[in-house]
Parts: structure tokens; sequence; C-alpha cells
């Protein structure tokens, strides 16, 4: 009955893509490097929504390749790609009719980055998944709590507008439906979950509405509550399941610590434990996410390069 987690189970690896306006400052602001993911720099730095948006007047990623990131991701012995099409800050990488803070209002006017990876996906043979998170940042909907400073937690805890929630419900439908329709995504890839406005009935609507939009999409747990709802995969983070458990699961990590492209990160993981990551893994039927941070221009740190490919000619090497 679950036919549709084929192609997942099969697929053991996969290439997870943190890239978006973030990128841009690489971890710094005013020329400091912030604690924390990059790719929450927003709320790290405490800059203002208002000034954030600016960043959409700069952000100019023209060596972003998607021939050479889905090659990269081939040659590394991956089988699918999650691309952040819309992280917290809530900008989108495609050109997306419900919104103007999307790639259409950047010097990058034109270029629609989802559809180029979908393109280059299909293209060789890479199954093509999106990210989408719940929580955005930017939406009129949703506006950071006042109680004094805005920590990681405020901002995850970001709050709704009780009027606002069903507009942003159908914000978030017209854009997964977008998604579905314009690039043919084979997995949607949620987060943001855990904010108090989003509840299990919620997600189980959501992950309804697209199973019948798409009857092969897969959908990850965080589309709801993600302790509870295990459908399609589970997704534990920074750490992997050390036994089998009777559900389809994801472990996700990063190369180094961040997310995003973060300038002053350089806890950069081994080969060896990439391919010590991707056997405990796979042993205990999971598969693993691994990802990468695009710089601001684009550009995969060659160093992220460097570590996949050698990491997968390890493989080849003990294979022999
Ligand atoms: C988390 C997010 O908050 C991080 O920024 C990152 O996207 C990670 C994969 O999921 O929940």
């Amino acid at each position: 009955f679950d036919k549709h987690m084929q192609w997942f189970r099969e697929a053991k690896y996969g290439m997870f893509i943190h890239f978006g306006l973030y990128s841009q400052l690489g971890g710094d602001y005013r020329g400091k490097p912030i604690e924390g993911y990059a790719e929450w720099i927003q709320a790290g730095a405490d800059i203002p929504k208002e000034e954030y948006a600016q960043l959409i007047h700069s952000w100019n990623p023209s060596h972003f390749n998607a021939d050479q990131i889905v090659q990269l991701a081939k040659d590394a012995g991956m089988k699918y790609l999650v691309v952040t099409t819309k992280h917290h800050e809530g900008f989108c990488l495609w050109d997306s009719k419900y919104t103007d803070y999307d790639i259409a209002s950047t010097p990058m006017k034109g270029r629609d980055l989802i559809q180029e990876l979908a393109t280059a996906c299909k293209k060789k043979g890479i199954r093509f998944g999106t990210y989408y998170s719940i929580i955005d940042w930017h939406h009129d909907s949703q506006y950071r709590n006042s109680d004094g400073k805005n920590g990681w937690d405020k901002w995850g805890q970001v709050a709704m507008k009780p009027d606002q929630r069903a507009v942003y419900i159908q914000y978030m439908k017209n854009q997964l439906k977008e998604l579905i329709v314009k690039y043919d995504t084979d997995m949607l890839w949620f987060d943001g979950d855990w904010v108090n406005w989003w509840d299990m009935a919620a997600g189980q609507e959501l992950y309804q509405y697209l199973r019948e939009l798409k009857p092969s999409l897969i959908i990850n747990n965080r589309v709801a509550k993600r302790e509870q709802f295990k459908r399609d995969f589970g997704t534990p983070e920074q750490e992997h399941l050390s036994a089998k458990v009777d559900y389809d699961w994801e472990a996700c990590y990063t190369l180094n610590n961040s997310w995003g492209f973060k300038r002053s990160d350089s806890a950069w993981k081994s080969p060896e434990e990439v391919n010590k990551k991707l056997v405990e893994i796979n042993t205990q039927g999971g598969n693993l996410l691994l990802n990468i941070g695009p710089d601001g221009n684009g550009e995969v740190p060659a160093i992220s390069k460097e570590i996949l490919l050698k990491a997968a000619a390890e493989r080849k090497g003990q294979a022999k």
C-alpha cells in the first residue's frame, strides 16, 4: 500500500541544500560572526524584518549552477536532492505568483533556481525534493513576540495573528501547489512544525490536500507534529537511530555545524565520518540526507565538494 515509498527506501543517500538570502551574509552581520545557524541570522542577530528584506536587492548568486550541483550529488553517490524553496526567512527561491518576496524581485530576475534544479535532476535521474518552512518570518500573518529579546526560541515561537491563520494556510497551499504543478516535486520536506499555532489537525489536513494533488508525493513527518506523526518518514536531525523501527526515516546532517553557508564555521566532518554515518544509518534502515550550503555567489564551498567526493571514492575503494 505504500508503493510510493519504494524509491525512497532504495535511495539511502541524498543531498540537502540550504540556500537563501542568508547565504549572502555567510553568518556575518555588520562585520561580526553571529552565533548559531547562518540561516537563522535574522533571529540570531536580531535584524528587523524591514532591514533584512533589503537583502533581496543585492542577492545575486550568479554562479549558481544546477547542473554542476546535481552532478556533484550523483558523483557523491546520492540518489535524491532536497532544496530549501522557502526557509524560515520567508524568501522564495522560485518565481511565485503569491508573493513578491521571491527570486523575481532580486537581480537574479529571469532565473528560477527551483526550475533549474528540477530540470537538472530530471535530466540526470536524481529525485527532486523541496523543503518548505511552515514558519515564515516575513509573512504579515506572523510577528515576533514582543516580550524582550528574541533569542532563537522566541523567534522559533514566532506568533500568529489569529485572524490571519486561515489566510496564511491558504498561502501555503497555493505555494505548495506551485511546487507540485510547476516543478513536479517528488518530496515535500516541511519544517517549523513546533510553533504553537500549528497543530496535528492542520498538519493532517495539509497532508491530505497534498496527497490528493499528487498521490505519489512523499511527505516528511514535520508536516504535522513530528513526534506523533510518523508519516511518511521520520526526520531525526543531527542524530540517528541506532536500532530498527517500524517506520521509514531519514537522518539529516550538515557537513559542518551550520546548514546555511557560514564563513566562520570550519568544523568540517571528515570523509571517514561521513561514511561511518552512512553505514550506521543505512544498516538500521534509514536514509542519510547530507547538507551543503552554497555561498553568496551560489558556489558550493570547495571543501564540501572535496569531502563528498573523497567519501565516495573511499567507499568505492573498500568495495573492491
Ligand atoms: C531545523 C531548522 O530550524 C534549521 O534551520 C534547518 O533547516 C534544519 C534542517 O531544520 O529545524
